[in-house]
């Protein structure tokens, strides 16, 4: 390991200043190495959600493959980096691992945004397929090139659904007409959420709870392990089952801290990201199949709507975006071939 490259921390030192100071040396801290990588990680998630408890899964690999190695620092609720701007603080080497959305990576990488659009792809499956495939090679390859991250692996964050505060009807897009959708603050996710027929209003994930309470804002989407871990239900009456989007998170790593890695300290790490990805994965889906009957029970209407109506709307809309120019020839048809 190069390592005048890394940030290390000293934890010995740390212990022998606790003594100095009079404090309490735990006899673990006075017997690790001194010497610790240190990866902070920064995500907007709630503690409950599966993508916050994920990273939990990361540090316990890598306390198993590499033992007193690293010191993972991991930080929820947005409370080290504000939500979406984790690549930038990555690129400034002030944060080693995040997981960035496709909409992140959009705002640089504009063939990418070919994910942010509704109705690309069907299921989580299919997404794995997608991105453990060749094309997530060559997007990952222009992610790292323009972004100066490494993608370690996929993230099902869930399928997009929306959460109204009142009840009305909405089958089609146009039962959403003036109704204030919130959506995070960049313009690919402001135009999912015009898509949808909705009046989209940008608001940090932080802010969503209290939006929804106040009323400055009548709905939001997310997908539903996420309203019960954020606990959206408590201020929202119905639920909307739109499918509009299968979210996807990408565990990113910085590359200064990638290159500073040995070959074997790199597979620690990209295995420890793709357990903890697969600890997401497998649980969001087995809640998701789940779920409905905890809304139900909270007494929250549960409506499925026209979707095909939805889908053939949001798809025109994106057909005939700029958006679409960025989009590589033939990249549609090999998502959509991909089985
Ligand atoms: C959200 O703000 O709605 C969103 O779901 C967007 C995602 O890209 C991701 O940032 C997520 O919030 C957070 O991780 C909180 O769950």
């Amino acid at each position: 390991m190069n390592t005048s490259t890394l940030l290390r921390r000293t934890l010995l030192s740390l212990a022998t200043t606790s003594v100095l100071m009079g404090g309490h040396a735990p006899t673990a801290l006075a017997q690790t190495v001194a010497d610790k990588t240190v990866l902070r990680i920064s995500s907007p998630a709630v503690p409950d959600d599966w993508h916050g408890k994920m990273w939990d899964v990361l540090k316990a690999s890598l306390n198993k493959s590499a033992p007193n190695a690293y010191d993972v620092q991991i930080n929820l609720n947005g409370s080290l980096f504000k939500q979406g701007t984790e690549p930038a603080a990555m690129a400034r080497g002030n944060l080693e691992l995040a997981s960035i959305s496709a909409f992140d990576i959009a705002k640089l990488v504009p063939e990418f945004s070919i994910f942010t659009a509704g109705y690309v792809i069907r299921d989580p499956k299919h997404q794995q397929k997608v991105f453990n495939g060749p094309i997530g090679d060559e997007l990952f390859k222009l992610a790292s090139e323009k972004m100066d991250v490494t993608i370690l692996a996929t993230v099902y964050l869930g399928t997009r659904e929306l959460n109204l505060r009142d009840t009305r009807k909405v089958n089609t897009p146009a039962d959403l007409k003036g109704v204030k959708l919130r959506m995070p603050g960049s313009k690919e996710w402001l135009f999912l959420g015009d898509s949808l027929g909705a009046t989209a209003t940008p608001l940090a994930f932080g802010e969503v709870y209290m939006g929804l309470k106040t009323g400055t804002i009548d709905a939001q989407d997310n997908p539903l392990p996420t309203v019960r871990a954020a606990k959206f239900y408590e201020v929202t009456q119905q639920i909307v089952l739109t499918h509009h989007l299968v979210d996807s998170l990408f565990i990113a790593v910085s590359n200064k801290m990638w290159n500073s890695l040995s070959a074997p300290e790199q597979k620690h790490l990209k295995a420890a990201a793709q357990a903890a990805a697969k600890f997401n994965n497998d649980n969001r889906i087995q809640e998701e199949a789940q779920i409905l009957d905890f809304f139900k029970k909270q007494g929250l209407k549960v409506v499925t709507p026209d979707q095909a109506a939805f889908r053939k709307a949001v798809q025109a809309s994106y057909d005939k975006s700029e958006m679409a120019q960025n989009w590589p020839q033939g990249l549609m048809d090999r998502i959509n071939a991909t089985k």
